[in-house]
């Protein structure tokens, strides 16, 4: 039995797509597998924390947020919520664990773990992650160097060896720059983990961080996780078919006690993002003139516009 360690972080508001991502996950995983999820939280209902328990093998780890306190004065840092900067600390908070994968919770798993979480490090990494969608722009945000093993990642998956960072104090150099540079980080703990660990990331492929507005016309992708980054599926937005496989899996979790709203839900859902197919290809139709690179330029244009972060 492998057993594949698994970091989520998550508030009461978040707790029922925590469970798609377990439950997603658990369908996924090979037979000879175990997954281990832990959850970070601070406050996390009781009704909460029951559901998740019966989704998996869940352990939860309770965060004192007035250790985050000095950073958000006057509310100063912007597009985040404290449970972001959790994963920031993972390697004190999880002693005993050497290698976690941390999941954000907009995403679903589509296939076995297994490789993504077995990834060979070289001595000198610490971390597998996907290169994020705008990673240029990133990068001379950041003004980091353009170097082969350089690249912004998103942190959204990211495989982290706890053990080697702990070896290195990189929790304290994340904290560190943290301190300094709060105040000018757009992405906050993705800014800070980029910044700590340039030039020691391994570059994964990307049907491990599958953007699904990224990646509308590879359907044929057949992506590991697929990261709902910009729209949410519980929220309106474009079409894409992971949308329909986001509520296959709500459904099948204890989330979904109302069965029958969750079904009308289901289809105006259905309906409308069938209608938002049809926009985006009217939308989209002068693209199919274009050579693949010249489509993918247009695309990267219209989505630099629509994309959200
Ligand atoms: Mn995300």
């Amino acid at each position: 039995m492998k057993n594949l360690q698994i970091c989520l972080s998550t508030d009461d508001n978040y707790a029922k797509y925590a469970a798609v991502v377990i439950k997603s996950a658990q369908e996924n995983k090979n037979r000879d597998e175990e997954l281990v999820f832990h959850i970070l939280h601070s406050h996390l209902g009781h009704d909460n924390m029951k559901k998740l328990k019966q989704c998996g093998n869940v352990i939860f780890h309770k965060i004192d947020n007035s250790l985050f306190e000095p950073y958000f004065n006057n509310g100063v840092c912007k597009n985040v919520t404290i449970p972001t900067l959790y994963r920031l600390m993972l390697p004190s908070l999880l002693p005993e664990v050497n290698r976690i994968l941390y999941l954000d919770c907009d995403l679903i798993v589509l296939d076995s773990l297994s490789d993504l979480f077995n990834t060979e490090l070289s001595p000198a990494q610490y971390a597998a992650c996907v290169e994020d969608m705008g990673a240029n722009l990133h990068m001379a945000r950041m003004g980091f160097e353009q170097k082969p093993e350089n690249f912004y990642f998103n942190a959204g998956v990211c495989l982290l060896d706890l053990e080697k960072m702990r070896r290195n104090n990189i929790e304290k150099k994340m904290f560190d720059y943290l301190k300094a540079n709060w105040q000018k980080l757009s992405y906050s703990d993705q800014d800070v983990m980029n910044a700590t660990l340039l030039g020691h990331v391994k570059k994964m492929e990307k049907k491990y961080n599958f953007i699904t507005i990224n990646f509308y016309f590879s359907n044929d992708l057949h992506p590991v996780i697929a990261h709902f980054a910009g729209v949410k599926p519980w929220k309106i937005g474009f079409y894409n078919i992971y949308r329909e496989k986001f509520w296959e899996y709500f459904i099948q979790t204890p989330f979904a006690d109302d069965k029958k709203q969750i079904r009308i839900k289901n289809m105006v859902h259905f309906m409308h993002n069938r209608l938002c197919q049809i926009f985006w290809h009217i939308k989209m139709y002068p693209c199919f003139f274009l050579k693949e690179n010249r489509r993918t330029d247009l695309m990267r244009i219209i989505k630099n516009i629509e994309y959200k972060g």
